[in-house]
Parts: structure tokens; sequence; C-alpha cells
């Protein structure tokens, strides 16, 4: 997939408000499993949507903890790809671009990207279960998750199935969408909400959407365009296609 459309290549060059949506699809090739990809080993036995909300930690914080900790370490362990430094080039180059994310894993802020709002939140950080309280990085060698100063425990600083997205972040992401004249989907489902009515709500405001996904999603129908192909082969190409 290394045909870029010449209109996209002219709409890029044109446009005043860019936006890129990302989802773990972009991580794919820096060896992180998506979503999507089969629980393997130790974790096959949960689905995502158990261990990745207040109930899984409530139900078994020691086995929700283990979980962040093991893809704390690969996230740690992996490099960004060819996608997460290509979309930080586009950042660079292109007027008001936006970079919002559902990955939690601070790759793209390793790959370059000057800001990203993290709608999920990050891995790296933690905040207090009881109180949510912030209370700052991941320290090493924790085997069990810390007690905060207020009794409750600490947990990783994520969005869990059925918790409210950080509102500031939500207001600015709904934001960049509505405001936005060229939108990249790339690498997500398009399944989770509200994450996933950003391109849409953009498409409602007049913008031009573009998905990058190798496989269809409930976006697809609806995108302007659909560049079929991964993400660190697509976004390269695109910012080549740029000059
Ligand atoms: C909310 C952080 C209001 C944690 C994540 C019942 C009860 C409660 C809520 C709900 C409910 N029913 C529905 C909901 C709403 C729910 C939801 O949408 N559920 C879905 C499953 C239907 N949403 C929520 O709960 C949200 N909060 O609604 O609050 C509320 C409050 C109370 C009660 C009701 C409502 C919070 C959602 C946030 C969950 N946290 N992550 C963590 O990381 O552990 S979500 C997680 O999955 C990711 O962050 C991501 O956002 C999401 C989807 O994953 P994707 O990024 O899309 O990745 P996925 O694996 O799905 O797909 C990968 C894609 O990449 C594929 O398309 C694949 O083809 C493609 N790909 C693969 N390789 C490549 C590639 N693309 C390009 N290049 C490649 N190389």
């Amino acid at each position: 997939m290394n045909d870029i459309p010449g209109e996209l290549v002219e709409r890029l060059r044109d446009c005043r408000r860019l936006v890129i949506f990302t989802g773990a699809g972009v991580s794919a090739e820096s060896g992180i499993p998506t979503f999507r990809d089969a629980q393997t080993g130790l974790w096959a036995k949960y689905s995502p949507e158990q261990l990745a909300s207040p109930e899984g930690f409530r139900q078994e914080p020691q086995t929700v903890w283990d979980w962040y900790a093991w893809r704390r370490e690969r996230c740690l362990a992996v490099q960004p790809n060819p996608a997460h430094r290509a979309i930080a080039e586009l950042q660079r180059r292109l007027p008001h671009a936006t970079l919002i994310t559902q990955n939690v894993d601070g790759l793209h802020q390793r790959a370059g990207s000057a800001s990203a709002l993290e709608l999920h939140g990050n891995i790296h950080r933690l905040k207090c279960f009881r109180c949510g309280e912030n209370s700052g990085a991941w320290p090493d060698d924790c085997s069990a998750p810390p007690l905060h100063s207020c009794g409750g425990l600490l947990r990783p600083a994520v969005v869990w199935f059925g918790e409210n997205l950080d509102h500031e972040v939500l207001e600015a992401a709904w934001r960049a969408a509505e405001e936005a004249d060229l939108f990249f989907s790339i690498g997500t489902s398009s399944l989770v909400y509200p994450a996933a009515d950003l391109p849409f709500l953009a498409q409602r405001n007049g913008c031009y959407v573009v998905e990058v996904n190798p496989q269809p999603t409930p976006l697809s129908a609806h995108a302007n365009l659909c560049l079929n192909g991964a993400a660190g082969v697509v976004m390269p190409a695109v910012v080549a296609a740029l000059g």
C-alpha cells in the first residue's frame, strides 16, 4: 500500500486543522498485541473487558495489577514503529495537528509526538482507586497495588470499561473533531465509545475522514477514503507523498 491518492495529498497540503486519531493497531507493528488479539498465556481465561474494569480490580486486584504490570513491561521493552514516527512528523509539518489516542502505551510520545490527547489514560501512571487522586509514575519493582495515603489502593491511571473519560480531555477531543477539515482514523476497530464517535462527529461537521486499517470496521462504509494497509506502511507513504 504505497500509492497515496493525489486528492489526499492535496487535502493534506491545504488542510487547516488536522486530527489524527489512533487505536491499538498503531502499536501492533511495535509488537504490542491489540485488544482484538486473543489473550494468551496467563491471561487466556480472561477477556480484556473483564480485566480492564473496576469490577475486575475490585474482585481480583492482584490479577488486574499483574496484567497491567505485564503489559507495562512490554510497552517499555518495545520501540515506536514507523507509524508512530510518521504521525509525529505530520504533527510537526502540518498546522494545528491534534493527536488523539486511545492507546495507553506512551509510544506516540516516545516517537516524538509533542502532544497527545490520551482518551483512555496512560499505563505508566497510577491513581487512587478510592479517591481518584493522581499518584505519579508507576514505581519500579512494585509487585502489588500500593496503598494511597487515603487508605485506598493505587491502580493504573487508565480509563476502564464502565468508567467515564476525563472530561477535559474528551471536551478537547470533541472540539478538535468538530473543527477538523481532515481526520485520520488509524488502527482502531471503531468499537469502543465514546472514542469511536469522533470520526462521525468530524464528518457531521463537514470533515473529510480517512481510515487506515488492514481490516474493515464499522467506520469503513462511512469514511471518505479507506487505505487498507498496515499503519507502519501507509503512514510513512503519506509523509513521503507530502514531499
Ligand atoms: C463510558 C484503557 C460512560 C484500558 C480502554 C456497558 C456498561 C458500561 C459501559 C458500556 C456498556 N456497553 C457499552 C459501554 C460503553 C463502553 C464500550 O464502548 N464498550 C464496547 C466494548 C461496546 N465504553 C466505556 O465503558 C467507556 N466509558 O462509556 O463511560 C459510562 C459510564 C458508566 C456506564 C455506562 C457508560 C470507557 C471505554 C474505555 C475502555 N478502556 N483502554 C486498557 O488499555 O487496559 S478501551 C481499549 O479498547 C483501548 O483503549 C481501545 O480504545 C479500545 C478498542 O481497542 P482498539 O484501540 O480499537 O484496538 P482493537 O484491538 O479493538 O482494534 C485494533 C484495530 O487495529 C483493528 O481494527 C485491527 O484491524 C487494526 N490493526 C491491526 N494491526 C494493524 C491495524 N491497523 C493498522 N495497522 C496495523 N498494523
